[in-house]
């Protein structure tokens, strides 16, 4: 259902927003996170935990007993001791406080603690004594009774799974970050609290305990025969980097044992991959960074049920297994390389507090790139970086003002600092950008000194853009005009991006510069201006000076008006910041964009990097959304794409002709013209990468593909995707296991199903029964079908859900005119439902012809229905469709200049003006 609103969206077209965002910030509406994350008193700093764990994994008990024996150092006279605490049963009558004698070590006072005090909401316990404690070294004793959590929450929980026998094997694991590790023992829980921890753990002696460093012995109790596991003391670390699994797993292991990957059994050829990875990354990470591994040895350990997809505990990185099993081999990869960045980046070094979380998670983005790519390079992983993350984020940001840095005061601020787009990608595209103004060796060189100056300790921003302008000072990289902290400070404190544009007078030869305030895209299609203005890093190549350098040649200030460059070949033309290094979009006057266009259209356009080819385009899209550039110029540089045959470029290209496709293809009147124009624009590109997936195609490849074949099936461009969906229906049919397809390709089934005959039917339905897995495949493949009976049929199976039902139809556009008449014939069935609203509202929406919309509107008056409501949102978006296509008309007219590999049908007669 998701997914057809943001079709209607794109339909409701291309100046509005088309933008379809899955909100990854979801707001948690737990009462708790409203509450202040209430900060520990810092007179008090535990320096030592040893912390001895009974965990009980077994049915109907999952419990775990525990000790704490925390060193502390008392700084300033008080007495209250305060510490986390959460779901935690303290044996209050056994908490004790030592403290040893400063001149003679064996004089020992205790103290008994007068009264333990638990805040619920704060999840702090303070314990007070009757005596005020001095400064002084001490250490606390509590014992308590922890509970092993359900699967999937964080903390200490249980989760299992299901060996080969089908017995159901339960295991138990951490999910400490960011604030959980108080729920598995009492402790400091704050990131910037560091001290050394020492775990024991007594288990059954057929499961193996991991946690962040190695054992160093283990032993069995005579008493109960179970083990007791304990582990070497760890580094000075963060409580939400600890962790620890138990459980009957195998591994895979590195020569020298220092690299384990940890599954189930049933499932160790999955470990073999994740383990081959985490060899190249490490090599590569440890030439990055110029350092070993700051851990004696690194676990990766699968888990079923995880909340995350990873997290990056010091020394046993924890994994969800699904992303061993199933994520495609890139994905998996960069993951794997994410996890042992934060080794460095968050674990040895972490930040202050979650204002600045992106210094963990910005660079270990950044790195899962960077660094993947240099083993891997055959997946262009740089480029999909760009295209896939940094264009991304541009149409993310046109909509929201969220600066980077934030001050996080209550819980739904640490939960907002993961957000995905800021923290993660916008943090890496603006490190990228660091990277290239600076050079790659002296960002790299920067970032030797923020690991040598900060480890094991805790950082701001303003101590990364210190060693990296150190870096730079001491470089041959010119850097008289700009200081990396007053640059980057720019980017990080404020929200959106910036819009840089060229302006060239063709008399005298020069070039100005300025920076405009982002145009925002709101919702009602106002155009509004912010105030913002950057440090902005130039740089440019022109027609005779192709050169590569992405060194800043200029910078544009924030308090710039304008500056000009000089020195251009009045005939040239200028392509603004090589690479997209630079974050921000570039608008140029007329005759520029129009000499980029021809040279587009010219042989020569390779030319051109691969990248700026895919800034272009998303540029001119986004100039011409904005109404800064004729809409004509827009098609001049689309129509280069019936050259290009590379699917970098290609990327956003699906996700900004979408819009048309869906407009076109869906309007019978308009699609004689617009299918052999989308046939044209793809033909070299379909002809280069071809329909079928090959194991070694990068990720672009296989996603421009997808995207492609998606389109080709929907809309028939290609008759080649029906024939392919047929085969890999049959293939299916004929074996199910063998033949699966994964959930991305299911549209394949769609189109093939939409050719079988009901035996071929049948015949898919007992299949998809008998392979239970597969039955997520089946509800929404009901309604693929262009066959009344069969629809019918379906629409009287019990469970039906009528709204993905009639959803899925729409979506795959198959036949509206059948869609209404199946709507009337089981209208009464359908409003038992209560589903007649949305079905009514997105059949109405796309019944596009009139004589479509006549028989829904004689059909309302006759059963009584009020449709007024989606009558007036009909004509609002026709309205702009029609504005759309009045525009691409006036264009096709004269200048539908691709080259034409089948004949274009000129006959525009046909394609009138559509009846709102
Ligand atoms: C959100 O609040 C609703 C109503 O108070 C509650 O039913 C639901 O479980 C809450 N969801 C979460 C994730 O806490
Ligand atoms: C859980 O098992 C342990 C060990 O057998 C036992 O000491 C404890 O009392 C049990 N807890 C519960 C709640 O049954
Ligand atoms: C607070 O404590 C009470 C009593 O122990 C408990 O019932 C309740 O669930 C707790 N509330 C929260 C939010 O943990
Ligand atoms: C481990 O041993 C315990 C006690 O003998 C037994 O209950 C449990 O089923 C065993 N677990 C596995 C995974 O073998
Ligand atoms: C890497 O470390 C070695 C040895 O400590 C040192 O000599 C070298 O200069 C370092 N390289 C960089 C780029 O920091
Ligand atoms: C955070 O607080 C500082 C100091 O009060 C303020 O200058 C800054 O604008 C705040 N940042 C945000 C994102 O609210
Ligand atoms: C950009 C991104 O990370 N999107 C993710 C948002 O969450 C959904 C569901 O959890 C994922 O499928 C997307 O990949
Ligand atoms: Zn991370």
């Amino acid at each position: 259902m998701a997914v057809i609103k943001c079709l209607l969206i794109i339909l409701l077209l291309v100046i509005g927003q088309s933008v379809c965002l899955q909100d990854n910030e979801t707001v948690v509406n737990n009462t708790v996170v409203e509450n202040n994350v209430n900060r520990l008193p810092k007179y008090i700093a535990p320096f030592h935990y040893d912390i001895k764990l009974i965990p009980h994994i077994v049915e109907d008990n999952f419990t775990s007993d525990g000790e704490a024996s925390i060193d502390l150092e008392v700084r300033e006279p008080t007495n209250t001791i305060a510490l986390h605490s959460l779901e935690l049963t303290i044996d209050e009558s056994l908490t004790r406080l030592t403290r040893k004698g400063s001149d003679d070590v064996n004089a020992v006072s205790n103290y008994v603690p007068k009264q333990h005090e638990y805040n619920n909401h704060t999840q702090i316990l303070t314990i007070r004594f009757k005596e005020r404690l001095d400064p002084g070294i001490y250490n606390l004793y509590l014992k308590f009774i922890g509970v092993i959590r359900d699967s999937y929450i964080r903390g200490f929980y249980r989760s299992f799974y299901t060996d080969n026998e089908g017995h159901k094997v339960w295991l138990a694991t951490t999910h400490f970050q960011p604030m959980s590790a108080r729920q598995a023992f009492p402790c400091w829980d704050e990131l910037a609290i560091k001290a050394t921890f020492k775990f024991s753990i007594k288990h059954y002696p057929n499961y193996t305990a991991l946690s962040n460093m190695p054992s160093v012995r283990s032993e069995i109790d005579p008493i109960d025969g179970k083990l007791w596991t304990y582990f070497e003391t760890t580094p000075v670390m963060s409580t939400h980097v600890l962790g620890f699994v138990i459980a009957d797993y195998d591994y895979v292991s590195n020569l020298d044992g220092t690299i384990k990957v940890w599954v189930p059994r049933h499932l160790l050829r999955y470990a073999t991959f994740p383990l081959d990875v985490a060899e190249k990354a490490t090599r590569e990470l440890e030439r990055f960074t110029n350092s070993t591994v700051p851990m004696p040895k690194m676990d990766h350990v699968a888990v079923p049920h995880f909340s995350s997809s990873a997290t990056e505990n010091w020394g046993m990185i924890i994994y969800v297994q699904y992303a061993f099993e199933k994520s495609p081999k890139f994905e998996t990869a960069m993951l794997v390389t994410h996890e042992l960045a934060h080794q460095w980046f968050g674990n040895l070094v972490s930040p202050v507090w979650w204002d600045y979380l992106w210094l963990s998670e910005g660079m270990a983005t950044y790195l899962k790139y960077y660094i993947t790519d240099k083993f891997f390079k055959e997946w262009r992983l740089m480029d999909l970086f760009v295209v896939q993350r940094e264009q991304f984020m541009f149409l993310v940001d046109s909509s929201s003002y969220k600066p980077i840095n934030i001050n996080v005061t209550n819980h739904l601020d640490v939960h907002n600092a993961y957000s995905y787009f800021y923290t993660y990608v916008k943090a890496a595209i603006l490190l990228r950008m660091a990277s290239h103004f600076l050079r790659e060796d002296v960002f790299r060189n920067g970032l030797i000194k923020y690991l040598q100056r900060h480890e094991y300790s805790n950082v701001t921003p303003d101590d990364l853009w210190k060693a990296l302008q150190d870096a730079l000072d001491e470089s041959d990289v010119p850097h008289d005009d700009f200081k990396v902290k007053e640059v980057m400070d720019t980017w990080f404190n404020q929200g959106a991006y910036p819009v840089v544009t060229i302006d060239r007078n063709y008399d005298t030869g020069e070039i100005k510069v300025t920076q405009h305030k982002r145009v925002q895209l709101s919702k009602d299609n106002d155009i509004t201006e912010e105030n913002n203005t950057w440090w902005i890093p130039l740089n440019y190549m022109t027609q005779s000076d192709l050169n590569s350098s992405t060194l800043a040649t200029h910078w544009l200030k924030p308090q710039d008006e304008s500056i000009t460059i000089e020195g251009i070949d009045i005939n040239d033309w200028i392509i603004v910041n090589k690479q997209l290094t630079g974050y921000y979009r570039v608008n140029y006057d007329v005759i520029n964009w129009r000499r980029i266009a021809a040279f587009l259209n010219s042989d020569d356009y390779d030319k051109i990097p691969i990248l700026n080819r895919a800034q272009i385009i998303d540029d001119v899209y986004y100039m011409m959304k904005t109404e800064q550039i004729d809409f004509n110029i827009f098609f001049e540089v689309i129509n280069y794409l019936s050259r290009e045959s590379d699917p970098v470029p290609w990327y956003r290209v699906f996700q900004i002709i979408q819009p048309l496709i869906t407009t076109y293809l869906s309007i019978p009147s308009a699609v004689e013209i617009f299918k052999p124009y989308f046939f044209n624009l793809t033909y070299n590109l379909i002809e280069h990468i071809g329909f079928d997936d090959h194991p070694d195609d990068d990720p672009v490849t296989t996603e421009i593909r997808l995207k492609f074949n998606k389109i080709a099936c929907s809309y028939n461009t290609h008759p080649k995707c029906r024939e392919k969906a047929i085969t890999k229906l049959l293939a299916y049919v004929e074996d199910p296991i063998v033949n699966e397809i994964s959930f991305e390709q299911e549209f394949f089934f769609c189109f093939g199903l939409v050719q079988a005959n009901e035996s071929i039917w049948n015949q898919f339905l007992q299949r998809t029964n008998e392979t239970s897995t597969n039955s997520y495949y089946l509800f929404p493949l009901l309604s693929c079908s262009e066959n009344l009976d069969i629809l019918e049929k379906h629409l009287n199976l019990e469970k039906i859900d009528y709204n993905s039902f009639f959803g899925n139809m729409l979506e795959n556009l198959l036949d509206i005119d059948m869609t209404i008449d199946l709507f009337i014939k089981k209208f009464d069935q359908i409003i038992a439902d209560k589903s007649d609203e949305y079905i009514l509202h997105e059949i109405i929406m796309r019944s596009i012809e009139g004589d479509q919309i006549e028989k829904i509107k004689a059909f309302a008056e006759q059963r009584g229905l009020d449709i007024s409501k989606h009558l007036a949102y009909r004509k609002e978006s026709l309205n702009k469709i029609n504005d759309y296509l009045s525009k691409i008309r006036a264009f096709e007219n004269n200048q539908f200049s691709v080259p034409m590999h089948i004949t274009l049908n000129n006959d525009t007669s046909q394609a009138n003006k559509i009846d709102t």
